[in-house]
């Protein structure tokens, strides 16, 4: 009896979903690049903005697989990954499947054309889940069937990589919010460091490429937060700090991070003038967000401890992704709306 794995989509899907958060203003996108055998030989995604497409990543490392020569992998630009695949290839991705999460790119910005790079290697068949919502990059499936490439939709992939696009998506039209919040096994939201540094450094990355942080005036009395990037070396952002009491001890490090603007308001109407901002909440910031917040990060540590619980009983939520990090679990998901 054969046992199969989950598809070459779903792969890519779930590759995808590890830098979601993390590609603004970009969409985490996946690739994956199977064999005339239908094997996977390699799974690319894209990581961060301006940085090599889902595709390019996995063609070079789908390169390296066929030929066994790992010159290539010390290539990061995306340029210098496209030059080098098309002078080198020699026909060997003639019999590959591209199972890509999103339409690959016809135009040229930060990075060069995809839908160009799958065309110059001779590549026949590529399986798309998505078109890309963004105009000006939309239209490489035309440019691939139009060079004689089969070009097939996933449509047993649509709701999982409908999901995986959505901040994207929404990007198009307006701002994007996400609330994430870091529990113990117990619930419970209080008493020091609860994840892993693992996803410590998840949330500085999503930092980096947050334009706005909002954060509860109780959260900020008790924990004295900084909501700088400093783990991964990134960028500071702007922070709300939603709170009906205008007085805070001014000492406390977020309000002394150099090139930012911290508001203190009694209201969140600031955000609109944002396009990705991240919610770092408790329960009491849960409740008053749920009819702006787009999607919920949760990161739950296997332990337990405190005495505050993150108690929102009333609500179910529908996950879109799971997985390990570090030694916590992270769940995104997003509230059944009753
Ligand atoms: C793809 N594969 O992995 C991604 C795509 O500035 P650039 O060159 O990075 O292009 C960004 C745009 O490309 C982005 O707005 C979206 O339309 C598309 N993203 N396309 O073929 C990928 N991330
Ligand atoms: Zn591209």
């Amino acid at each position: 009896m054969l046992l199969h794995g989950p598809s070459p989509m779903q792969v890519a899907i779930d590759s995808a979903w590890e830098f979601q958060g993390l590609t603004f203003p970009n969409p985490a996108v996946g690739c994956s690049v199977v064999d005339a055998n239908g094997v996977i030989v390699s799974v690319g995604v894209h990581e961060k903005a301006g940085e090599p497409h889902a595709e390019v990543h996995a063609l070079q490392m789908a390169y390296s697989v066929l030929t066994d020569d790992t010159a290539v992998l010390a290539l990061s630009e995306s340029s210098a990954i496209h030059d080098f695949l098309i002078r080198n290839h020699n026909g060997i991705f003639t019999d590959c499947t591209l199972y890509v999460t999103l339409e690959p790119c016809v135009h040229h910005g930060k990075t060069p054309s995809c839908a160009l790079l799958i065309n110059s290697l001779g590549i026949k068949k590529v399986v798309v889940a998505q078109h890309d919502p963004n105009a000006e990059a939309a239209g490489g499936i035309e440019i691939l069937k139009s060079s004689g490439c089969e070009v097939t939709i996933a449509d047993e992939c649509a709701q999982r990589s409908y999901d995986l696009l959505k901040p994207f998506m929404t990007w198009q039209k307006k701002s994007y919010v996400t609330f994430k919040w870091a529990q113990r096994l117990d619930g419970t939201v209080d008493g020091g460091t609860i994840s892993s540094h693992t996803s410590r450094v998840h949330v500085h990355a999503m930092r980096d490429v947050s334009d706005l942080i909002v954060i509860g005036g109780e959260t900020v009395r008790a924990d004295r937060p900084t909501l700088d990037a400093r783990l991964v070396d990134g960028k500071v952002c702007d922070v709300l700090v939603y709170s009906r009491q205008k007085t805070f001890d001014r000492s406390i490090p977020l309000f002394n991070v150099e090139g930012r603007n911290v508001y203190v308001d009694s209201s969140l109407d600031r955000i609109n003038g944002y396009r990705n901002i991240l919610i770092e909440g408790g329960p009491a910031m849960f409740e008053a967000t749920k009819k702006i917040v787009d999607s919920y990060l949760c990161f739950v540590a296997p332990k337990s401890g405190g005495t505050i619980r993150f108690t929102n009983t009333k609500d179910d939520f529908r996950i879109l992704h799971s997985q390990t990090s570090g030694n916590d679990m992270l769940m995104w998901m997003e509230l059944n709306k009753t």
